[in-house]
């Protein structure tokens, strides 16, 4: 459950490279981009101009399949839909392990309080060029309690510093945090908040992923560790902190009539700045904990193909988990294409069990907790199509769906301000709703038997190939 172990695994296996002396103003951001475009390693970056020694930013920790599969405690040469599945096979057999409380962690290591609170303090990266400000948390955990049902949430949202102890949240309407902070402005209160920069990619996971209302992600994250989660107990909220996190803030979140900011541009995983800047809740920041040494985990979004946490991977990983929970037949594999901005391009390949079985799989794949939010395209295939293999999938597309009878639109979907399709007049009235398109790209199931046949060669015919034609053939 601490970070360190795992950027030690890193380092020993060639994919963390230690960069100092860059600026957090643009430089951090751009050299992050451009080596997630050649696939590089992870970036550890130390003697940020301008702070001292220690003050350290993760960036690119999981943004390759290998380094994935290193979090997830798998081989690093597994790939592609074997990756997926791997995963999904992790969350379908995932129990929660309940948290314990311990007295003490790392994380104590230094606190503030009140008079002593300045968010300044930390190297928070302007990411990019057009970013209305510097953004410390992308890789965080923004902890919140239920005041109704009274478990404690973790997602995953946004935080930029406004000033010494003023942060901006942008949590997307639908998300269970903003669900949460609503219930407490209800009552006329502020919501306690707690947020974490900086845990093993076990630990975080699951505030990245959507697991159900009610769910609390920190027993997933004691699931996925194999032991409990260990936590402290903040002073401030009461709210629980893991006691290895690298950093952790404690504050909350008047009403928006209370005090409200301007938020944004912030570049998003679309590859746009889609959401402008908009006036956004805030957090007052009330203490602040952090290690000697502290890393804070950095994951700006990049333009597609380019992507800082492989998210990808795991949306299609927890997409084939929620088909498989629905009790469907003949799910073969899931994916999202690294250029999908992770939610655009859903593919399902399935073996047809029935009549109307490929567009229940499409239905259900835009529907559960992760694939229903910010999608758009669902494409099915048949089983003979590898789904990761973007050109196979093209193929059946173009000869297996009839686009007058095999494309299915549903509009007014759940979607989110950062939908760059969505025009200014339509967000302007909170109406954040986008269209889903089911293409179905299968054989029709009741002639199926009669759809010509694939013309490769057989695999037999080529084995005999090989066998008298090694020298022509050694490439392949
Ligand atoms: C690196 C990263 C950054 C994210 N940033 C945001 C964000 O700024 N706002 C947001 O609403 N969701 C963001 N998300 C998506 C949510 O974290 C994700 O949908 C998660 O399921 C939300 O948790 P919840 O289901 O408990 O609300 C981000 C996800 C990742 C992986
Ligand atoms: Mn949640």
């Amino acid at each position: 459950m601490d970070l360190r172990p795992f950027i030690r695994q890193l380092e020993d296996a060639g994919e963390l490279k230690l960069v100092e002396g860059a600026d957090w103003n643009l430089e951090m951001g751009t050299l992050t981009e451009m080596v997630n475009e050649k696939r590089g390693p992870a970036l550890l970056f130390d003697q940020i101009r301008g702070y001292p020694k220690g003050y350290r930013v993760v960036t690119n920790l999981t943004s390759t399949p290998a380094r994935l599969a290193a979090a997830f405690g798998l081989p690093l040469d597994i790939a592609h839909v074997e990756l997926v599945r791997a995963i999904k096979d992790k969350f379908k057999d995932l129990k929660p392990i309940d948290p314990v409380y311990v007295p003490n962690g790392p994380v104590l290591e230094n606190v503030y309080g009140e008079g002593e609170i300045d968010m300044w303090k930390f190297p928070a990266p302007k990411w990019h060029e057009y970013d209305g400000g510097r953004y410390i948390g992308t890789g965080d955990m923004v902890i919140t309690r239920d005041p109704i049902g009274g478990w404690v949430n973790a997602g995953t949202y946004r935080v930029e510093v406004h000033d010494r102890d003023t942060l901006a949240l942008f949590i997307s309407p639908g998300h269970h945090g903003r669900i949460i902070r609503e219930s407490y402005w209800a009552q006329g209160k502020s919501c306690p908040v707690a947020v974490v920069f900086g845990a093993h990619p076990m630990v975080s996971m699951p505030s990245f992923l959507a697991f159900p209302w009610g769910v609390e992600e920190y027993g997933m994250a004691g699931g996925l560790l194999g032991e409990p989660l260990q936590l402290i107990t903040g002073e401030y909220t009461g709210l629980p902190i893991p006691a290895y996190a690298e950093i952790a803030i404690e504050g909350e979140c008047p009403p928006p009539e209370v005090e409200s900011r301007k938020e944004g541009p912030f570049a998003e995983w679309t590859g746009y700045y889609a959401s402008g800047e908009r006036t956004e809740p805030v957090i007052k920041v009330k203490r602040i904990m952090h290690r000697n040494s502290f890393i804070i985990d950095g994951r700006p979004p990049l333009k597609p193909p380019c992507n800082s946490t492989c998210s990808y991977i795991t949306r299609a990983s927890d997409i084939w988990y929620e088909l498989e929970r629905l009790g469907l037949p003949g799910i073969k594999g899931v994916w999202n294409f690294r250029s999908s901005a992770s939610h655009y391009f859903i593919v399902v390949s399935i073996e047809q069990k029935y009549a109307g079985h490929a567009k229940q799989v499409g239905m259900a794949a835009m529907s559960g907790s992760e694939g229903a939010y910010h999608g758009r395209f669902v494409i099915v295939v048949d089983e003979d199509i590898d789904p990761s293999n973007e050109e196979d999938v093209i193929w059946a597309v173009a000869t297996r769906c009839d686009p007058a009878t095999s494309l299915e639109v549903i509009s007014g979907c759940w979607s989110t301000p950062l939908d760059p399709t969505i025009p200014p007049e339509k967000k302007a009235k909170g109406d954040y709703t986008n269209s889903r398109a089911i293409i179905l790209a299968v054989r029709p199931y009741h002639w199926r038997k009669d759809f010509p046949r694939v013309s490769r060669a057989s695999d037999q015919l080529r084995a005999e190939a090989r066998k008298r034609w090694p020298d022509l053939l050694r490439t392949e």
